[in-house]
C-alpha cells in the first residue's frame, strides 16, 4: 500500500502557524507531525497539536447536520440532511430579512482557524452580499492594533531569529512557553550567548521561571512602569536625542508626560521597588542590542490601549527601532496584507447596516441592541459561549426562543448545544486553506490531506451553498476554493512588494514561502520610514488626538482595580492561555483534558489562609456577573491579591457547568472596543466551609 505525504499547515491562534505533514495510506490519516524544513517549526510540534489525528477522527466529531428537537439546550437532536439544513436555514432568514431587514442577522466568529479562506473571505462575502449586522471582531487584540497604526503604523516585526542578535530580551507580559513555543528555542540559545532575559507578568509563568530576572509586577500597571523607565531614562540623559530628533513627533511632549512618572510613584501603582524600575530603565537604555517582546494577553485590561503605547514608545527613545536584535516584536500581521476589495467585494455590496462588538454579545442578544434585534446568530470558528466574556448574559440569550441559532463546528461545543441547527465542519486535514502568520514571515499552504469525514463541510463550502439558496447570483460567492485563495492573492500581489513572485503554483510546489523582503526590509523600520501620517513614529499621536483621545500614553487604573493591599476581599483574576488547548479548541480532547488538569485556580498562601482555603478545596469564583466553581491550588506563583484560571475549559466538561467567563467583564478597553478579561474583580470562599 502507497503512502502519500501531503503538506499542511496548522491552522490555529498562536503566532508559529506550523507546517506539517500528513501521512495518507488509502484514504486514512496514518501519521501526523512537523515539516522539519520549516525554518520556525523546526521539525516539531507543540504538545497540543502533536496528537492532532486523536482530534481529526474523534469519536466525537460532528458528522452530519442536526436539528433540534427538545428544548434548547437539552441536548435531543434529530439528524437531517444538507438540503433540510440549507433550507431551513435560508427560509428562516428570508422570512427574517423580510421582517427586520438583514441587520437582524449576526454572524459571529473569530479564530476557529486561521486562515485566509475558511476564516478572511468567508467572514466578508456572504455577510457582505446579504447586508447582515458586521460583527466588531475585538476580543484579542483590538487595542494593541489601535496602539500599533497610531505609534508605527504597521504591524512589522522581526523573525524569531533575530533574537540571536539580542543582548537584552525583555519578554513583557507574553508567555512563549504555552503560547507560542517556538520562539522558546530562539530566546534560549540568545540567553546562553549571554542576552539577558527579563520576564513582566504578575504570574510566575513557564517563560518566567527560566529567565534571568521575573518581575511580577501588579496587573494593568505596565503602563506605568514603561513611563516610569522612560522618566529614568530623560532624566539621566540616556536617551538618543539624534534619533528621537530625526524619527519621531513629539518626544519633548512625551519627555513632560513622564517627568509625571518619578520611580517612587511607579513603585506605588507596580508594587515593584523604586530601585528595580531604575535598574531596569538603565540596562534598558545601556545594553543594546534590546527587544521588548510583546504578544496579546497584556492588552486585556481596561487601559489596554495605553498600555500598549506606552509599551511601543521605549524603543523609540533608546533608538532601538530599525536595528537587528532590537525594537519591539508583537505582529508582523501587516506583511502579508490581502487587498481588502478582493477578499470582501464591499464595493459590490450595500454598507454594514451596524457594527456589533463581539464582547457584548450577552448584552447585544439580552436588549442592548434593538431595532431591529438580532433575530438569528450564525456562529462558526468560535465557541462563545466558552471563550467570550460576561457568559451567563450569553447563555441567557442563547436560550432567546425567538431567536435563530445556528452553528457550525467540529464538536458539540458549549455553544453548539444551544443552537436550532447544528452544521458538522471538516477539520484543517480536510479542506484547503492559505495561512500567513502574526509571528514569523512565511506563507504555509494547506493541502487537503484526506477527504471530508461524514457529511461534513468547509466554511467555504457552507458558505457557497447559502449563497446559491438565499439566491445570491455574484460569482465571487461561488468560486471553487482554490480560484477564491487564487483571487485574493493574485489581486494582493499586484500591490504588495512582499508578495512578489509569490504565486499559487510556487506555494503548492514549495509548501512554505518566504514573504519577499528586500535586504533593508529584513529588519522591521531599517529603513528609517514608519507608514503613520508623519512618516514618523508619533510619540504624541496625531490618530489619537483626532478622537479626542490622549495624545501622549498615560496610566490610568480600571474601574476593577483591586489595590494593595487586599481592599474588601477582592482578588484580581488572571485568566490566561492554557498550555494544552488553544482557547476552547482541544479542551474536549481526553489525553489534552488529562494533562491541562481539571479546572483550577491558583491562589497566594496568604488569600487562602485569609479564606480558610486549602490545597484540592472546590472554590467558588463570583462576581456580581456571575460564578463559578474550580479547585483552588495553593501557590506562589500568584502574587498576593491575584489569582489565575486558564482560559478555555469547557463550560459543559466542568464540575458546575460553568467556566471562568462566567465572572468576566464584558466592559470594554479604552482603544478598539477591546475585550478586558483580566480587568476582572473576584470574590473567593470554599464551597464547603
Ligand atoms: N497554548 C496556547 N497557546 C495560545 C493560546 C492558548 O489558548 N493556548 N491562545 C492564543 C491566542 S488566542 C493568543 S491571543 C495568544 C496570547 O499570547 P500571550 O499574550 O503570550 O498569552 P496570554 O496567556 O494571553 O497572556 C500572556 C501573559 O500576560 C500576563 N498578564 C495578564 N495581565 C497582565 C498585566 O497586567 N501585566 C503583565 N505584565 N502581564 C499580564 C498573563 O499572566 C500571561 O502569562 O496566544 C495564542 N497561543
Ligand atoms: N477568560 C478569557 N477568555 C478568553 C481570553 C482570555 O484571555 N481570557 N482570550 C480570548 C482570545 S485572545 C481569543 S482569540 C478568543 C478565542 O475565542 P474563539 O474564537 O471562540 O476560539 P475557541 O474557543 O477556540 O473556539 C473556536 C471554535 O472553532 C471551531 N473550529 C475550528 N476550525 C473550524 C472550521 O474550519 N470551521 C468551523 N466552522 N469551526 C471551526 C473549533 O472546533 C472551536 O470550537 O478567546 C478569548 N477568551
Ligand atoms: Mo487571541
Amino acid at each position: 500500500m502507497t503512502t502519500t505525504l501531503i503538506r499542511g499547515c496548522c491552522p490555529h491562534d498562536c503566532p508559529d502557524t506550523c507546517a506539517t505533514i500528513t501521512e495518507v495510506r488509502d484514504g486514512r490519516a496514518v501519521a501526523f507531525y512537523a515539516n522539519p524544513e520549516h525554518p520556525i517549526t523546526q521539525g516539531w510540534l507543540c504538545a497540543k497539536v502533536r496528537p492532532y489525528l486523536e482530534r481529526v477522527y474523534s469519536p466525537d466529531r460532528l458528522l452530519y447536520p442536526l436539528r433540534r428537537t427538545g428544548t434548547k439546550g437539552s441536548g435531543s437532536w434529530k439528524r437531517i440532511d444538507w438540503d433540510e439544513a440549507i433550507a431551513t436555514i435560508t427560509e428562516r432568514w428570508k422570512a427574517i430579512i423580510a421582517e427586520y431587514g438583514a441587520a437582524a442577522i449576526l454572524p459571529y466568529s473569530y479564530s476557529g482557524t486561521l486562515g485566509l479562506l475558511q476564516t478572511t473571505i468567508v467572514d466578508a462575502r456572504l455577510w457582505n452580499r446579504m447586508g447582515a449586522s458586521a460583527l466588531d471582531r475585538a476580543i484579542c487584540c483590538a487595542a494593541a492594533h489601535a496602539a500599533v497604526y497610531a505609534t508605527l503604523g504597521a504591524r512589522y516585526s522581526p523573525d524569531y531569529d533575530d533574537l540571536l542578535h539580542s543582548r537584552l530580551i525583555i519578554l513583557w507580559g507574553h508567555n512563549p512557553a504555552s503560547s507560542g513555543p517556538h520562539a522558546m528555542p530562539f530566546i534560549r540559545q540568545a540567553q546562553r550567548a549571554g542576552a539577558y532575559v527579563v520576564v513582566i507578568d504578575p504570574r510566575r509563568t513557564a517563560t518566567a521561571r527560566s529567565a534571568d530576572l521575573h518581575l511580577q509586577i501588579n496587573p494593568a500597571t505596565d503602563g506605568a512602569l514603561a513611563l516610569g523607565m522612560m522618566h529614568v531614562i530623560f532624566a539621566e540623559h540616556l536617551h538618543d536625542e539624534p534619533w528621537l530628533e530625526a524619527h519621531t513627533v513629539g518626544w519633548r511632549e512625551l519627555r513632560a508626560r513622564a517627568a509625571e512618572y518619578d520611580p517612587e510613584r511607579v513603585a506605588t501603582i507596580t508594587g515593584l521597588p523604586a530601585q528595580t524600575i531604575i535598574e531596569l530603565a538603565r540596562r534598558y537604555a545601556t545594553t543594546k542590542p534590546a527587544i521588548i517582546k510583546t504578544a496579546d494577553g497584556i492588552q486585556r485590561h481596561q487601559n489596554g490601549g495605553q498600555t500598549f503605547r506606552a509599551l511601543l514608545c521605549l524603543p523609540a527613545i533608546v533608538g532601538q527601532y530599525g536595528v537587528r536584535g532590537g525594537g519591539l516584536a508583537y505582529s508582523t500581521g501587516s506583511y502579508a496584507a490581502w487587498d481588502r476589495e478582493a477578499i470582501g467585494h464591499a464595493s459590490e455590496c450595500p454598507p454594514p447596516p451596524r457594527s456589533i462588538n463581539m464582547n457584548r454579545l450577552g448584552a447585544a442578544l439580552t436588549g442592548e441592541v434593538t431595532d431591529p434585534p438580532i433575530m438569528s446568530l450564525f456562529v462558526y470558528c468560535a465557541n462563545p459561549l466558552a471563550s467570550s466574556p460576561n457568559a451567563r448574559l450569553i447563555e441567557q440569550g442563547l436560550r432567546r426562543e425567538d431567536l435563530f441559532t445556528v452553528v457550525h463546528e467540529l464538536f458539540m461545543t458549549d455553544t453548539a448545544r444551544y443552537a436550532d441547527i447544528v452544521l458538522p465542519a471538516t477539520s484543517q486535514l480536510e479542506h484547503l486553506d492559505l495561512h500567513r502568520a502574526y509571528g514569523h514571515r512565511y506563507l504555509t499552504l494547506n493541502q487537503p490531506a484526506i477527504a471530508p469525514l461524514g457529511e461534513a463541510k468547509s466554511n467555504w463550502e457552507v458558505s457557497r451553498l447559502l449563497a446559491r439558496a438565499m439566491g445570491y447570483t455574484e460569482p465571487w460567492l461561488h468560486e471553487s476554493a482554490e480560484e477564491a485563495i487564487r483571487g485574493v492573492l493574485d489581486a494582493s500581489r499586484a500591490h504588495n512588494p512582499f508578495l512578489a513572485d509569490i504565486t499559487f503554483e510556487r506555494l503548492q510546489r514549495e509548501g512554505t514561502v518566504r514573504l519577499t523582503l528586500s535586504p533593508e526590509d529584513e529588519v522591521p523600520f531599517a529603513n528609517g520610514h514608519f507608514p503613520t501620517p508623519s512618516g514618523k513614529v508619533e510619540l504624541w499621536s496625531a490618530t489619537l488626538a483626532a478622537q479626542g483621545l490622549d495624545p501622549l500614553p498615560h496610566y490610568e487604573p480600571p474601574t476593577e482595580y483591586v489595590a494593595h493591599p487586599l481592599a474588601d476581599g477582592w482578588l484580581t483574576l488572571i485568566s490566561a492561555a492554557p498550555h494544552h488547548f488553544v482557547s476552547s479548541s482541544m479542551a474536549n480532547q481526553p489525553s489534552l483534558r488529562r494533562k491541562e488538569g481539571e479546572p483550577h485556580i491558583e491562589i497566594n498562601p496568604v488569600d487562602a489562609a485569609a479564606r480558610n482555603i486549602r490545597d484540592g478545596d472546590t472554590v467558588i469564583v463570583s462576581n456580581e456577573r456571575g460564578q463559578c466553581c474550580l479547585r483552588a491550588v495553593i501557590s506562589t506563583n500568584v502574587p498576593v491579591g491575584v489569582v489565575a484560571a486558564a482560559k478555555g475549559h469547557w463550560a459543559s466538561l466542568s464540575p458546575d457547568g460553568r467556566n471562568v467567563n462566567w465572572t468576566t467583564p464584558d466592559a470594554l478597553a479604552d482603544l478598539g472596543g477591546q475585550s478586558t478579561f483580566h480587568s476582572n474583580r473576584v470574590q473567593i470562599r470554599a464551597a464547603k466551609p
